[in-house]
């Protein structure tokens, strides 16, 4: 019986780094409300919805809009983001991420995608990498975001595997702590001062073995 039998990755910051596409877009909102927004205080926005993400930033702004004015925003975001992603290609999968997934393949180990992005899919086709995920959970399919566990819920149940022999790859402090309400395993991909829930950090995937994370987490 193996000890670990699937893993479940988030998109934004694990498999490709479009954090810093969201934070442009976001950036370019904030500066239309009047204020600028942070590099450091965007470490709040990974892995919170679009519609949860404008609230921080008109908190962190201290700005009062309109419900009217809150949809345009949200449209309007996106379609920076959008603009910003429609040349992606496999140049920008993060460092070591096509290998590490590979050696899971290879070791019969279930691979999912657990992203709160609503644009998950058309990014995993971008970087040619859709088709090595069995199942896909994004944020058209959930109504609770992290640090609810419902989008690695969902991915487990679709995977047909339990919580405890599953690791979950999360860059988001939220998604980290969603992992852990859910009795999954988990990794952090970062740096460990903004990940401290995590059973276990990296920098990242170069140079590091499905083996390594396996033994770092029995
Ligand atoms: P969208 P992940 C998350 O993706 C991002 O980290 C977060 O910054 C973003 O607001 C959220 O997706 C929603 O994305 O606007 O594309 O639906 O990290 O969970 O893969
Ligand atoms: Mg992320």
């Amino acid at each position: 019986m193996k000890r670990f039998e699937a893993c479940i990755f988030d998109l934004d910051g694990v498999i490709v780094d479009t954090a810093k596409y969201h934070y442009k877009a976001w950036n370019t909102i904030a500066q239309k409300l009047g204020f600028e927004f942070t590099w450091e205080e965007n470490e709040q926005l990974k892995g919170v919805s679009r519609v949860d993400s404008l609230e921080i930033i008109l908190q962190i702004g201290n700005v009062v809009i309109s419900n009217e004015e809150r949809q345009s925003y949200l449209v309007l975001k996106n379609d920076i983001y959008l603009d910003l992603i429609k040349n992606m290609n496999p140049s920008e999968i993060l460092p070591g991420v096509e290998d590490f997934l590979r050696q899971l393949q290879k070791q019969e180990i279930k691979i999912a995608l657990g992203s709160a992005s609503k644009n998950a899919r058309p990014i995993l086709e971008r970087v040619h990498l859709i088709n090595l995920f069995e199942v896909i959970v994004d944020g058209n399919e959930v109504s609770k975001g992290k640090p609810d566990p419902e989008v690695f819920e969902k991915g487990a149940k679709l995977l047909n595997v339990e919580a405890r022999k599953t690791i979950v790859f999360e860059d988001s402090i939220s998604g980290i702590i969603a992992a852990n309400n859910g009795g999954f395993r988990s990794v952090g991909i970062g740096e460990q001062k903004n990940l401290n829930e995590a059973e276990y950090v990296i920098p990242g995937f170069k140079d590091i073995s499905a083996n390594d994370i396996f033994k770092a987490l029995s």
